[in-house]
């Protein structure tokens, strides 16, 4: 008789946007990504105490939904355009989640396109949101539990691609597949796991320069946001996964 270790192998697919994601299909796991700012904001939350982050598409469900929960225990952040929307308590800059300001409080929270993502897979049995911040937290998940199909979706820019979101989603699959060789082939859904791989490869060692690049940046740039720039950039820097139940809504 001869024994062999079974070797689950994984299918990755990399999605840049949400539009671009299937609609029939769902995988066992999703990973969304919203580098700048949406998902580093959220799993900063997390790691700061926050009892959970609901996410919402519509500033106007976020606020009905939210005016149910005592003041002291909500805090409500929305974005639309990079700035703060009126009548929110914040904005979407990760800076600004500190242990204080967020501990035990629950986290509504609307973005132009990081929360729009997750609505897009939340039917998908596991649903995690990944960033820079804690890209290494996200892919030791991923190694342990082993889901055997993983999409990892970029959240773009109303509709159209993000370099930082698609540089995160070749960081992830650039350590699940241990970067690219024909032994690989196998765990490669679509084209794009390569693309992404071969961006994350370049520019590695040089994230927050591939941020001032990318148009989303530049636009934060614009509203004098460097230092969440320079935030987003650092790597492993939590040890958070936000998965469907601390995200609330899921
Ligand atoms: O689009 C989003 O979801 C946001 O993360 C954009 S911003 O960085 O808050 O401007």
């Amino acid at each position: 008789m001869t024994l062999a270790r079974i070797l689950k192998t994984v299918k990755l697919f990399v999605y840049d946007t949400p539009e671009a994601t299937p609609q029939d299909t769902l995988p066992d796991c999703a990973v969304v990504i919203d580098v700048l700012r949406a998902t580093t904001t959220i799993a900063t939350v997390l790691a700061a105490g926050a009892e959970a982050v609901q996410a919402f598409s519509s500033i106007e469900e976020l606020m009905s939904v939210s005016e149910t929960w005592e003041d002291h225990r909500r805090l409500r952040a929305g974005e639309r355009g990079g700035a703060k929307v009126e009548g929110c308590d914040l904005g979407n800059s990760p800076l600004e989640c500190t242990a204080e300001r967020v501990q035990g409080k629950r986290f509504f929270l609307s973005t132009t396109n990081g929360t729009r993502a997750l609505q897009r897979v939340e039917k998908a049995p596991i649903v995690l949101t990944a960033a820079f911040v804690n890209d290494q937290a996200v892919i030791n998940y991923l190694q342990r539990e082993q889901p055997e199909t993983v999409w990892l979706v970029g959240s773009g820019w109303q509709g159209s691609y993000s370099l930082e979101d698609t540089a995160c989603a070749g960081a992830v699959a650039h350590s699940l597949l241990n970067g690219l060789s024909p032994s690989n082939l196998d765990g490669i859904g679509n084209d794009e796991v390569i693309g992404a791989i071969a961006l994350y490869s370049q520019w590695q060692n040089n994230l927050l320069e591939l941020f001032r690049f990318s148009s989303h940046g530049q636009r934060l740039l614009k509203l004098d946001r460097e230092t969440d720039l320079i935030y987003c950039a650092k790597r492993n820097y939590l040890k958070v996964i936000p998965t469907q139940t601390e995200l609330g809504v899921l």
